[in-house]
């Protein structure tokens, strides 16, 4: 019994925790998008190896565990994994509306 309580105790406490990490992943991923937009203005490439080892190189040295260092590579990999993924599909998506707003523009011209 008592363990039991124990187990909801820690429960309620991950569960506090994964809320405040979900805010933060979104928060990152915001930010994210604004530095894909400023890239899309700029032309530069979404993936940047050398901005993500640094990210790693610094996290592994902030880490004081219990998390290993590649365990905490393999987290912020998909991380990421998936700010990379939101950027190209914001673009993606910015890309298209551009082509559609072109294509109706001719369509009118024509239409005249
Ligand atoms: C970010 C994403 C993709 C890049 O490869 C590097 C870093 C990241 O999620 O931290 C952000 C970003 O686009 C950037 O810093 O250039």
């Amino acid at each position: 019994m008592n363990k039991a309580m124990d187990i909801d105790d820690w429960r309620a406490r991950i569960d506090e925790v994964d809320l405040k990490m979900l805010d933060l992943l979104n928060e990152r991923a915001n930010y994210s998008l604004e530095i894909g937009e400023i890239k899309q203005r700029l032309h530069l490439p979404i993936y940047v190896p050398e901005r993500e080892k640094q990210i790693y190189a610094r996290l592994e040295q902030l880490n004081n565990g219990p998390l290993s260092n590649a365990a905490v590579r393999r987290l912020f990999e998909r991380i990421i994994d998936e700010s990379r993924r939101l950027e190209s599909e914001h673009a993606a998506a910015a890309a298209t509306r551009s082509l559609e707003s072109t294509a109706l523009t001719a369509i009118r011209r024509k239409e005249q």
